[in-house]
């Protein structure tokens, strides 16, 4: 282990040459393709929102790259355009775009960041606003607000009012909150009798596309991690107390421990019995840390340490694995930031030097393996001695992954590391100093 200020410096290096990466080929497109020097449009082919330089606003400010912060924020001041005649994903535009914009108004003050993040917000709000039930539609058209999308993902229905509620809080307009927690309640109103919740609801009708839990797996992940996040940024005791309650079953009824290590499977919603393939997503490994921030510290560290254990035999973690043997299920991996996101919380909470070990390997081996002269990219196949490069540094990249390991290691003045709060996306909604 270097020391602690050796680390931040690696990391700040290492952030600036995906920045640099970006910047050189991809400036004012969504995401850079590191490989090919080309770029990608997140959300709709020939549409840009200039979604990686959105998502890098706080982080820059957290580390102190002031000169790249200055020119990401004219950009988005002068450029970003809310108005396009684009279907959008409405889940992804709120946790990315209003999320990072409201971020770049809390780190740089601009008044014009917190205006566009409100105006995504009334251009997205037609999701929320015309669904009978208050479960959002999936994709909403900028322009003409014209929904679509009526199967929706737990995720895609509740991650949003740790946003909302900030935007609420901030241009003192109740509509956001009320939205986000009218989607709540046409959701948690729909549990079984066990608490459980299905993976798929239908927004027009509320009834559920299936009757299994598939938490605190993708399509489900991140609602449970807004109720959590939402009563704590908001002062929500509601938001607080359904955490707790819809959470109770997933331990009871999910966990599973296999080898001595945890694990979730999946269960049936009216019985309770498990079912469903032994498959974890990747993922999911950011629920090691919301258990610990929960309250439950044990299962926290427990599946922070089952995951420790597929890191010991794949460098860089699979999207999927099937958790009896830690048999590869799909052999891409996708940059993402789960395992360093768990590792910064559980730090946070114990101050235990195993996290703080467990970030630095996570990052060195990132770097190892990950790192091109371009910049930082995916990979589409991983194995326990090889990795086989894609093309393509995710958006979240610039919001997330080295950001949690900075905040690690940089003890930073620019951080409440005792009151702060990021959202799923990794944005300071609370704390930046
Ligand atoms: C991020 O966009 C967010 O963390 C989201 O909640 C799910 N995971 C991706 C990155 O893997």
């Amino acid at each position: 282990m270097p020391s602690d200020a050796k680390a931040a410096a690696a990391i700040r290096d290492e952030y600036l040459h995906g920045w640099y990466g970006y910047t050189a080929k991809a400036w004012g497109y969504d995401e850079l393709r590191p490989l090919s020097g080309g770029h990608n449009d997140f959300f709709a082919g020939g549409h840009s929102f200039g979604l990686s330089i959105v998502e890098a606003l706080d982080t820059l400010y957290l580390m102190g790259c002031d000169d790249e912060l200055a020119q990401a924020r004219s950009w988005v001041e002068n450029n970003l355009d809310p108005t396009q005649d684009v279907d959008i994903h409405v889940f992804e535009a709120i946790i990315r775009l209003v999320g990072g914009l409201i971020a770049g108004h809390l780190t740089t003050g601009s008044a014009a960041l917190l205006s566009l993040a409100q105006e995504f917000a009334d251009r997205l709000l037609p999701a929320f606003t015309s669904s009978p039930t208050g479960v959002p539609y999936t994709h909403v058209n900028l322009r003409t607000g014209q929904v679509q999308g009526s199967q929706v993902a737990l995720a895609e229905a509740g991650t949003n009012v740790m946003e909302f509620g900030a935007l609420s809080q901030l241009v003192g307009d109740s509509r956001y909150y009320d939205a986000a927690m009218r989607a709540y309640r046409a959701v948690l109103s729909r549990g079984s009798s066990l608490d459980l919740l299905g993976t798929t609801i239908d927004a027009e009708t509320g009834r559920w596309a299936d009757h299994t839990s598939t938490a605190p797996n993708p399509p489900v992940d991140s609602f449970y991690e807004y109720l959590w996040g939402g009563g704590r940024l908001l002062g929500d005791s509601q938001l607080t107390s359904w955490y707790q309650q819809f959470t109770r079953p997933i331990l009871s009824r999910q966990a599973e421990v296999r080898g001595g290590r945890l694990w979730f499977r999946g269960a049936d919603t009216s019985t309770g019995r498990r079912t469903g393939p032994t498959h974890q997503s990747e993922l999911a490994a950011f629920y090691a840390g919301l258990l610990a921030k929960g309250g439950d510290l044990d299962h926290g560290a427990a599946y922070f340490r089952s995951w420790s254990a597929v890191m010991d035999r794949y460098p860089i973690l699979p999207e999927t694995v099937d958790y009896t043997d830690f048999r590869i299920v799909d052999q891409g991996s996708q940059l993402r930031p789960e395992y360093a996101n768990s590792a910064f919380d559980l730090w946070r909470i114990t101050g235990g030097a195993s996290y703080k070990q467990a970030a630095w390997r996570w990052f060195d081996n990132v770097r190892t393996h990950l790192r091109v002269s371009g910049g930082y990219t995916v990979a589409d196949h991983v194995s326990s001695s090889s990795v086989r490069h894609g093309d393509l540094t995710p958006g979240y990249w610039f919001a997330e992954n080295f950001k949690y390991v900075w905040l690690i290691f940089s003890n930073t003045p620019r951080f409440d590391y005792r009151g702060g709060i990021l959202s799923t996306e990794g944005k300071v909604l609370a704390g930046a100093r």
